[in-house]
């Protein structure tokens, strides 16, 4: 397997697996903007970054039940109409490393920060397949149970140095209001190699894993895609699952992501030096003789800043987040801060239906304690409060309860 020709990322990146590459940026650079610089965004590969260099003879076949079998190239897909769709993208093993702290799972771990917001443009799936003949989903072209797969350029050991694959329901696929793109851009920027250059798939909703990088054939069939990733990966097993006793036919591959969401402005554990902190405004004022020097411990009062990311799947949006500064005994609702200068009119409007939104609040913290978020989504999902609750053998959707530590020192 060859390494040689990865492309430069950017230095700050916290990489978790050097080859093949998988890297998350730090917390705080996450949250600094509603979208996710691509230079920021998370990285998660399974093989060597492909190579293609020549664009003109790079091209797109459509096979399986189809009438014939097609080939398009990028000519074909720029000429159907642009869109831009703002969404999220979230690994499946997004705050991996967390859940292996409470029992070890396998695979590559992962801080809060494998997901990331882009506004990714190009072709609109439905469209792309209308253009080989496959009609759009309407309520009198049922799309009969099928499914539509992904193959791509890359190989990845999981599938015995074949190539990367997933499928979606062909009635997602063909459903334009579905969102599914074959994306050419990334934050209004040619995509990147380690993105998907030349194309990529992007399934807003759905695990990361689904969204096929570097594209090479789209299958359509009766059956869900068998390849690794659908069949021997990315399924939720209930906690008793083990290595000894898994059998993976018994689960669906998973789909929609759960709702989800990570405080960013703050590590595991934070230790509060005094003088870091403001004092509490009313408690100067009644003293004003008492300075910083001789202020005893339990008066000193920090306000902390508390930012970070809510999103959920399947197109649902965040009704609220909720943070608690006593470790989940009370709580108080954040605000949301993800476009400024962008007055919201309606209730439909609050978010991007397929993006997260960031949240601040501060916390009012006189001694240790352990501060948490979780966010409640569209349809009243809420997070589960405890990792053992949603452990499973893979690690993957980890979706407790965010918790931080901090400690006051004086
Ligand atoms: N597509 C290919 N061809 N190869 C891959 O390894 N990884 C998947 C998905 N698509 C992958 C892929 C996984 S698990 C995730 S989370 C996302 O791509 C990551 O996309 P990103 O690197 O653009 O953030
Ligand atoms: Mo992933």
């Amino acid at each position: 397997v060859n390494y040689s020709e990865e492309p430069d990322r950017h230095p700050a990146l916290k990489i978790n697996a050097k080859q093949p590459f998988n890297a998350e940026p730090p917390r705080q650079a996450l949250v600094s903007s509603y979208v996710t610089p691509t230079e920021f965004f998370y990285k998660r590969s399974h093989g060597p970054i492909p190579v293609v260099d020549d664009l003109q003879r790079y091209s797109v076949s459509f096979n399986g039940l189809i009438d014939k079998p097609k080939e398009l190239f990028m000519k074909d897909i720029m000429s159907l109409p642009k869109y831009n769709v703002t969404a999220t993208l979230q690994c499946a093993g997004n705050r991996r490393t967390a859940m292996s702290k409470s029992r070890t799972v396998r695979g590559v771990g992962w801080d809060v920060a494998a997901l990331g917001n882009a506004i990714w443009g190009g072709a609109k799936l439905a469209d792309v397949l209308e253009l080989v003949g496959i009609p759009k989903l309407t309520s009198t072209t049922p799309s009969g149970g099928k499914h539509v797969e992904f193959v791509s350029v890359d190989r990845c050991k999981e599938e015995n140095g074949g190539p990367y694959k997933a499928s979606i329901p062909l009635s997602q696929a063909t459903n334009p209001e579905a969102d599914v793109l074959l994306a050419y851009e990334m934050n209004g920027e040619t995509l990147n190699r380690d993105h998907g250059y030349p194309l990529r798939v992007v399934v807003p909703g759905v695990i990361g894993a689904r969204s096929v990088k570097w594209l090479d054939s789209i299958n359509i069939d009766s059956q869900v895609c068998q390849g690794f990733f659908m069949q021997k990966d990315y399924k939720m097993f209930p906690p008793s699952v083990n290595w000894d006793n898994i059998d993976w036919s018994t689960r669906r591959p998973q789909m929609d992501f759960p709702v989800q969401s990570a405080i960013c402005s703050l590590e595991d554990v934070n230790v509060g030096k005094y003088g870091k902190f403001h004092l509490e405004k009313e408690w100067s004022a009644f003293d004003p003789n008492i300075t910083e020097k001789n202020v005893p411990v339990l008066s000193l009062a920090c306000l902390i800043a508390i930012k970070g990311y809510a999103v959920s799947g399947g197109g649902r949006g965040i009704e609220r987040v909720d943070i608690s500064s006593d470790g989940g005994k009370t709580w108080k609702e954040a605000s949301r801060y993800q476009k400024p200068g962008v007055q919201y009119v309606t209730d439909d409007e609050k978010s991007d239906k397929w993006a997260w939104v960031l949240f601040e609040a501060e916390a009012d913290v006189h001694s240790n304690t352990e501060i948490v978020a979780k966010a409640i989504d569209t349809a009243a999902n809420v997070q589960p409060e405890k990792v053992e609750d949603v452990w499973n053998l893979r690690g993957i959707l980890n979706t407790s309860w965010h918790r931080v530590q901090v400690q006051v020192r004086h």
